[in-house]
């Protein structure tokens, strides 16, 4: 019986349709929905200016000199001048050491977790000190 290719020529010439409906159709429907999406510009919010422990080296000089922290906590060392320098514990007492810290550079260490005094020094000049007070 020739039925099939009747049907088939009526689903293709509905198929058509349907596309050029949904076509038609869709020039008026795409688009909005896109506006909201846009993540919210939060004020970058600076969480460095609560409690930052910073150490800068600046003219072959530790600045502040003395600087009294907590046990364990984390200490950036700033790198102001072009010469590399370290911060590097004095006969190993609180076993804390920056490594070489490029000139420019920054770098971190922790804090020995024992109350005490701790001098430092410059790996690279040796008559650059520094002391830390550990204070729990
Ligand atoms: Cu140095």
């Amino acid at each position: 019986m020739p039925f099939s290719p009747c049907r088939r020529s009526h689903r293709a010439v509905a198929a058509a349709v349907l596309l050029l409906a949904t076509a038609l159709t869709g020039c008026t429907t795409t688009g909005e929905g896109g506006g909201s999406t846009a993540t919210p510009h939060s004020p970058a919010q600076s969480t460095a200016t609560s409690g930052a422990i910073r150490i800068i080296i600046k003219d072959f000089t530790y600045v502040p000199a003395v600087l009294t922290v907590r046990p364990g906590v984390k200490i950036t060392v700033d790198n102001k001048d072009s010469a590399p320098h370290t911060v590097t514990a004095s006969g190993g007492k609180g076993g804390f050491d920056t490594g070489t810290i490029k000139g420019g550079a920054t770098a971190t260490f922790t804090a020995p977790g024992k109350p005490g005094s701790y001098p430092y020094f410059c790996d690279i000049h040796e008559y650059m000190k520094g002391k830390l007070t550990v204070r729990g």
